[in-house]
């Protein structure tokens, strides 16, 4: 069987075609990965930033290149592509450094003669699963800090973009990562996760990180769950955006514009539903809608807000996302809904709608806690639209669906940015700001239907993909017990001025 990827603007283009591997191939690449680990943590960490380094100035030199294959494989504005692949560079600028850092600490100890100390082991082999909407950006969020620590890594990459995975792959590799230790393999679903359980039976890896659905992460959960592991999970959102009556609506229109439709609503930290209050709903309401219909949507190469959605699976499911709209809610921004076709069209559209997955932009008004689209994450152009009385209710609206993962608040009153900002249960909130578009040295991450917990980037992802190792030392020249040789200072209890 082969994977098979097209341009999604341009389905007559055929991007690349390749040999889709069985679970033994994984399971080998595993093998090869897990048994270069050792090696490669016996490299001085500094030696290892040095090679971060070297891959960042590769990611450089070949930005165009790379930003030009994400546009062509999996259909992002060059522009969107171009900040995904810096997001790339500041990932490895942040880490190049870590490797002259990753400290441990000095802990004094109880005893006289004896140190205590902490050190950072790497966990071993981690098996890293990313999904095509971030075909660079997100992968290297587990890359290369995973490879600064020394582990050793197997990346099973999305099947939409094998040419973005192997070129990325070839960089690592030239800038001086043995290829044993990063292992780039591209697989379907369902032989992945044989694979998975059998080198986790294997003991082959000790770190799962995973970027996709909820369903597929819960499962990877489980799984890792019996074997005692502590995945890396990032999942879906249904990211709220709450605007206050003081908002600057210009800045909102903005905004809920980029953070809705920009990359065809397809990250994780899309606008899910913008709740906007009573006082200003109907100004909110009119101007969000002219700027939607009015947005330019088309060719991805050129200067537009969004081009193709990924590939013909994330098109359809879009179209099924249209089905949860119910009677009592209206549909605006566009001149349809669904596939953009001759019969179909968008005004404005740059380029042939018929050549690839292009889709309208959907605004949905009038979503109620309790709608299917008020708790079922699109990924695609549609985004709700509703409205709330009080901030009490805009967080409870914004809870409400245990998702986690991304919020915003527009607003200039202090009082109401803390009490958001204390009150919303996700891992990311804006101020004055969309849902999307965090910075890469920022803790990224959900809670509850978002993730487990656990935080990517910047100095936070450490705790992934490294052990705390704790160390006494005793150097007495007897065996001194903890808490019963212990030296205790006589005082005066009873003393009192
Ligand atoms: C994703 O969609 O999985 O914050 C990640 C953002 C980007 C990353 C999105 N920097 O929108």
């Amino acid at each position: 069987m082969q994977i098979i990827s097209v341009n999604p603007a341009d389905t007559s283009d055929i991007v690349t075609s390749i040999q889709a591997p069985s679970v033994q191939d994984v399971v080998e690449a595993t093998r090869r990965a897990h048994q270069a680990q050792a090696a490669w943590a016996k490299v001085p960490a500094p030696a290892r930033g040095r090679v971060i380094a070297a891959v960042g100035r590769l990611m450089e030199a070949n930005k165009d290149s790379l930003a030009a294959l994400v546009t062509r494989e999996i259909g992002k504005t060059y522009a969107e592509a171009l900040g995904e692949v810096q997001e790339v560079i500041d990932t490895c600028d942040f880490f190049l450094g870590e490797g002259r850092r990753l400290y441990g600490q000095t802990v004094p100890s109880e005893m006289p003669d004896k140190q205590l100390f902490t050190f950072r082991a790497p966990v071993g082999t981690a098996f890293i699963i990313t999904a095509g909407n971030f075909p660079t950006a997100v992968p290297s969020w587990y890359i290369v800090p995973a490879l600064l620590c020394g582990n050793s890594v197997v990346w099973k990459p999305a099947e939409v973009s094998p040419a973005i995975s192997y070129a990325m792959t070839s960089i690592f590799h030239a800038g001086g990562v043995p290829e044993d230790v990063l292992v780039t393999i591209v697989a379907d679903g369902a032989t992945t996760s044989a694979a998975l359980e059998q080198v986790l039976e294997e003991r082959l890896v000790q770190k799962v990180g995973f970027t996709g659905s909820t369903a597929v992460g819960r499962a990877i959960g489980e799984l890792t769950g019996r074997h005692l592991q502590s995945p890396c999970l990032e999942l879906g959102g249904k990211n709220p955006m709450v605007v206050m009556p003081d908002a600057n609506i210009d800045l909102v229109v903005e905004g809920a514009l980029f953070a809705g439709f920009g990359t065809s609503g397809q990250r994780c930290t899309s606008l899910g539903t913008l709740w906007v209050h009573d006082d200003i709903y109907d100004e909110v309401k009119a101007r969000y809608v002219n700027a939607v219909e009015n947005a330019v949507v088309g060719d991805p190469r050129k200067d537009v807000l969004y081009g193709p959605m990924i590939s013909q699976g994330y098109l359809d499911a879009h179209e099924r996302n249209l089905g949860l709209i119910e009677s009592h809610q209206t549909t605006l921004g566009s001149t349809g809904i669904g596939r953009i076709t001759a019969s179909n069209p968008r005004a404005g559209f740059v380029g042939d709608p018929e050549s690839g997955f292009f889709a309208h932009p959907t605004i949905v008004e009038g979503i109620r806690a309790g709608d299917a689209l008020y708790d079922t994450e699109t990924f695609g152009p549609l985004v709700g639209l509703g409205r709330f009385g009080s901030l009490d209710e805009a967080i409870e609206l914004a809870n409400g669906h245990g998702y986690g993962l991304s919020s915003a608040i527009y607003t200039n009153n202090p009082q109401w940015v803390w009490k958001f900002r204390s009150a919303v249960s996700s891992g990311m909130v804006s101020v004055n700001n969309s849902t999307s578009g965090a910075e890469a040295h920022l803790p990224f991450g959900g809670n509850g239907r978002s993730g487990n917990g656990s935080r990517q980037s910047g100095v936070w992802v450490l705790d992934q993909f490294t052990r705390w190792q704790a160390v006494n030392w005793d150097y007495s020249g007897r065996l001194q017990k903890a808490q019963m040789d212990v030296m205790e200072l006589p005082s005066d209890p009873e003393f009192r001025l």
